[in-house]
């Protein structure tokens, strides 16, 4: 049972995230990186020429992007956060989730991320279709290179830099077979933050792995299968990537600094708040009268 904490009270949610971090039955025992990919993937629709997808709305809880096999697993992260909504119903899921993905990165030893509430969410799934606008197929998958991360990002307005940065979240959590296809950890212990990421991207061999699943790479740790997905493997193929790779490996105070930017940026990607701070979901494109 969450605790009831007064509105407005965004460290008291705080609070209650921590508590809901702790999952003793779930992967590694924490729900840390399944709330940092909720997230993520809540925010990572939007486009800035079409000025639609983004956190604003909760739009992951409807219709498409609700069955989206790449959102594949994130029921859990909306269950774990559940009795926190229905505890405090006058903070918004749209709210609850980019504050808990902030919450988890920071818990789990990473930087601080700018975060500020206001979002709103939609009443129900017709209410989604009208603002959401045709937003399938944005997220990017595994299976592909350098030249799909920068057109998946490059919508949402990041950089070279930036994209390498962000990809430093596979620090956290791993992939479940029957969610994504893939499987596995990136790193040792994926429930704290920090840049063995791009360490072990940049200093391991990474093989093909031989089984029955989709391309991964594998390199076998402490015991332990440690993979990276071909979209990882990209990011030192690319000259461009490879040397933010680099960077960040060697120093983990620029990527947390860089980090803490880009994710401050991605739940903020859609969120146009008027002077009281409400993010109204009126979709820019239709407000300028624009198709
Ligand atoms: Fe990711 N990610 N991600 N990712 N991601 C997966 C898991 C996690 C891609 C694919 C996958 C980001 C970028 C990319 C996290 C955070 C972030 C899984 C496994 C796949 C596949 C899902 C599963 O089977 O459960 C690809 C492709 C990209 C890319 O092209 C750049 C970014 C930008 C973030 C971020 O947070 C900023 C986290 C955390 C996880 C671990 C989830 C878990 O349940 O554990």
């Amino acid at each position: 049972m969450a605790k009831a904490v007064p509105k407005g009270d965004y460290d008291g949610i705080r609070a209650e995230v921590r508590k809901v971090m702790k999952q003793p039955d779930y992967d590694d025992g924490s729900a840390g990186p399944v709330l940092v990919r909720l997230a993520w993937h809540a925010s990572g629709t939007f486009s800035l020429v079409e000025h639609n997808g983004g956190s604003n709305g909760a739009g992951l809880r409807h219709g498409k992007e609700a069955a989206d096999p790449a959102n594949a697993g994130l029921y859990h992260a909306i269950e774990f956060l559940m009795p926190i909504q229905q505890a405090n119903p006058w903070i918004t899921h749209s709210d609850l989730w980019t504050l808990a993905g902030v919450e988890a990165i920071k818990a789990m030893g990473g930087p601080d991320v700018p975060w500020q509430p206001g979002r709103m969410d939609y009443s129900d799934e017709s209410h989604a279709e009208e603002h959401r606008g045709n937003i399938s197929d944005r997220l990017p998958d595994g299976a592909l290179g350098a030249s799909h991360l920068r057109d998946v990002f490059g919508r949402m307005g990041y950089s070279d830099k930036e994209i390498v940065a962000l990809s430093g979240a596979h620090t956290l959590g791993r992939c479940h077979a029957d969610r994504s296809g893939f499987d596995g950890p990136w790193v040792v212990n994926p429930t704290r933050f920090s840049n063995q990421y791009f360490k072990l991207l940049s200093t391991r061999k990474w093989v093909p792995r031989k089984w029955d699943g989709p391309l991964q790479f594998e390199n076998i740790m402490a015991g332990e299968r440690l993979m990276m997905l071909p979209t990882d493997m990209a990011l030192m193929e690319d000259p461009v990537f490879k040397e933010w790779v680099l960077k960040y490996a060697k120093d983990q105070n620029l990527f947390f600094k860089d980090f803490a930017n880009a994710f401050g940026k991605l739940i903020e990607l859609g969120v146009d708040r008027d002077d009281s701070g409400f993010a109204h979901l009126v979709r820019q494109a239709a407000k300028e009268g624009k198709p």
